[in-house]
Order: C-alpha cells, then sequence, then structure tokens
C-alpha cells in the first residue's frame, strides 16, 4: 500500500483523460472489491442545529439563518426505532450525528447509551460528534462504537476561509485519537465549495498518505444551503465530481469510498457513473442528517436496475485488510 502520495501525482490523476482515469479506478476496484455491491449506512441526526462553529456550508451552525430548526438530543427509545427501520430496510450501519463542536458531560454519557443500544441491534455503529479527546474516543470504542466520522472537509490552505472556529491541527488531533482507540476512521471531505482542482488534489493528498488509509472516505458534493455563506455558490462540474470519486479510489485502493451528500440533486446516470469510478457505499434513507437524501425505493430501483447487491453484514464485499 503507497501512502507517500504528492500532491502534483494526485493532480496528473485528475488530468488523465476521463477514460483513461476511469479504467484505472475501475481495475484498482475490481483488484479489492466486488464491484458490484456496495454498503450502505443510514444517518440520524441526534442532536440538531445551534452548533457553535461556523462551517460556511452547513445548516446547523448558529451563525446562519437557515431553514433547520433546532432540537434537542433524542431519546433512547428514538433512536432505537429509527436504527430497527435503517436495518428492516437493509442497512448495515447506523451513523448519528449531533452538532457539537464537542460532546460534553451527560450528553456523552447519553451518547455511550446510544451506541450500546445500535450495537444490540447487531448493526455496525459509527457516530459523529465533532472533536474528541484522547479519552472520549477510548470510551467510545469501548461502549462498541465502529467508526467515527469526521472529515477534514477541505484542502489544508482553504481550511480557515471556510471554518474559522477551529483549525485543521484540531481534525488530525481528533483522527489520531479516533485511530489509537481501536476505532474505524471515516474521513473525507467536501467538493464544490469554489476550491480548484489543485486544493482538491491536496484534500485527497492528505487522506491518502494516512497511514492506514480510513476505511471510510465519504465524498460529498456541497449541498447548497439557503442562508449558509454557501448559498449562491457556483456547482461543480459532475465529471469533476466523479474524477474525485475516482482519484480517491486509485489513492485509497482499500477504503470503502463513499457517494455522500448532494446524491439527492444527482441524476441515476451521474450515480451509475460515480460507481463505475469506484464509489461502493451510501447513505441510505430520505434524509442525511437535515437535508433530503434519496428515498429507499428510488435507491433499491437504481440498484436493481445496475444488478448492484446491498452488502449485507455477513458478506462484506472487501477482503478483510491483513
Ligand atoms: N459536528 C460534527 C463535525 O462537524 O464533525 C459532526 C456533524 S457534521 C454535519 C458532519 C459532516 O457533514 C461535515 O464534516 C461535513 O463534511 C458534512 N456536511 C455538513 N454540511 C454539509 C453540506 N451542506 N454539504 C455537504 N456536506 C456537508
Ligand atoms: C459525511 O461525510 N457526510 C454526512 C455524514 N458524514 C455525517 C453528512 C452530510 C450532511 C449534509 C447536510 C445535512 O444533512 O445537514
Ligand atoms: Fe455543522 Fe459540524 Fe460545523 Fe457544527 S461542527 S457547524 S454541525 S459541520
Amino acid at each position: 500500500m503507497r501512502y507517500n502520495w504528492s500532491v502534483e501525482e494526485i493532480s496528473q490523476l485528475f488530468s488523465l483523460p476521463f477514460n483513461d482515469l476511469l479504467f484505472q479506478a475501475q481495475q484498482v476496484h475490481r483488484a479489492h472489491f466486488d464491484a458490484n455491491s456496495v454498503q450502505l449506512s443510514t444517518l440520524l441526526s441526534i442532536k440538531t442545529g445551534g452548533c457553535p462553529e461556523d462551517c460556511k456550508y452547513c445548516p446547523q451552525s448558529v451563525h446562519y439563518d437557515t431553514p433547520v430548526e433546532d432540537q434537542a438530543m433524542l431519546l433512547k427509545n428514538e433512536v432505537l426505532a429509527a436504527a430497527k427501520e435503517a436495518k428492516a430496510r437493509g442497512a448495515t450501519r447506523f451513523c448519528m450525528g449531533a452538532a457539537w463542536r464537542s460532546p460534553k458531560g451527560k450528553d456523552f454519557e447519553h451518547v455511550l447509551e446510544l451506541v450500546q443500544t445500535v450495537k444490540d441491534l447487531n448493526m455496525e455503529a459509527c457516530a459523529t460528534l465533532g472533536m474528541l479527546s484522547e479519552e472520549q474516543a477510548d470510551r467510545l470504542r469501548e461502549a462498541g462504537l465502529d467508526y467515527y466520522n469526521h472529515n477534514l472537509d477541505t484542502s489544508p490552505d482553504l481550511y480557515e476561509d471556510i471554518i474559522s472556529t477551529r483549525d485543521y491541527q484540531d481534525r488530525l488531533d481528533t483522527l489520531k485519537h479516533v485511530r489509537s482507540s481501536g476505532m474505524n476512521v471515516c474521513c473525507g471531505g467536501i467538493v464544490g465549495m469554489g476550491e480548484s482542482r489543485k486544493q482538491r488534489s491536496d484534500l485527497v493528498a492528505q487522506l491518502a498518505r494516512m497511514e492506514p488509509h480510513p476505511e471510510s472516505v465519504p465524498i460529498n458534493m456541497l449541498v447548497k444551503i439557503e442562508g449558509t455563506p454557501f448559498e449562491e455558490e457556483e456547482a461543480l462540474d459532475n465529471f469533476e465530481f466523479i474524477r474525485t470519486i475516482a482519484v480517491a479510489r486509485i489513492t485509497m485502493p482499500q477504503s470503502y469510498v463513499r457517494l455522500s451528500a448532494g446524491r439527492a440533486e444527482m441524476s441515476d446516470e451521474m450515480q451509475a457513473l460515480c460507481f463505475l469510478a469506484g464509489a461502493n457505499s451510501v447513505f441510505y434513507g430520505e434524509k442525511l442528517l437535515t437535508a433530503a437524501n434519496n428515498d429507499e425505493d428510488h435507491d433499491m430501483k437504481l440498484f436493481n436496475r445496475l444488478d448492484i447487491r446491498a452488502e449485507s453484514s455477513s458478506t462484506p464485499s472487501t477482503r478483510l485488510i491483513a
């Protein structure tokens, strides 16, 4: 496995003729995964809105006036019902998101209980709760949490234009705590925030230089939310998004590359190209955290039309990394 990717090398991959890039990505994909299988994770926002951070893309920040209504932490029974439904519909992983800078006090203890609730259903559990201390990461792991999602979001040089309330190093510190706890790392970013191709290459380079690579790499297309500074942002070319997926696949061959936010605005044909480029997991369920996602019936029809199987918990599509 390679971990020494330079931004220049990754830019060169981006610059390949589109068909050559997809061919290479597809070859890498087939060497490591069943090419006709996707993993399904369902998201639930367990605490919505009112976040003190100022991430310019986010509808849940207190800094912007968006359509999102704040909602206190969900009760255990509410989370249990949502996780059961996700499992019944075919998701193998349940991911709980909270609009926090970092979890604190009683709220953190409650999350530990929620993790156990999900694990009791024999599902994989994931959470995204903001920054974690080393001790918090260890306690989540002990409670049974399988994955922690914490994105780099963008390239190091663009980061401070997008978020001023924490810095890149804070993100890296949390990722270090997650890795050392023994949990799987889910780490990716957002494209379509006005970054250059070089900056997209830099984001992928940061991810592909992590050793080991994140087990899960969400590639989000910016969802433009009314009231955020990115409300009127110019859309990224769809082919550039597909290229980003392909480059992530080539540079992180054994990682699950997740076709993430923005799917509701994508045609079926666009999503099919993303799978061809090496995406092999999606968020499944009619809502992401607050934004719309494709509904489950539509997704199942699409998978049927493409002869794609949803991964079941007993048949992961990857060889487990030795
Ligand atoms: N507060 C925690 C944090 O920021 O780490 C967890 C929740 S946060 C909403 C999880 C991720 O969702 C962000 O890191 C970002 O990558 C993604 N996200 C948020 N708003 C988005 C948007 N409008 N479009 C695309 N991705 C978005
Ligand atoms: C990730 O990378 N994307 C998901 C998940 N991790 C938590 C979240 C996308 C959020 C999109 C905007 C919203 O639903 O509020
Ligand atoms: Fe949104 Fe997370 Fe940023 Fe808070 S920390 S504003 S929830 S992305």
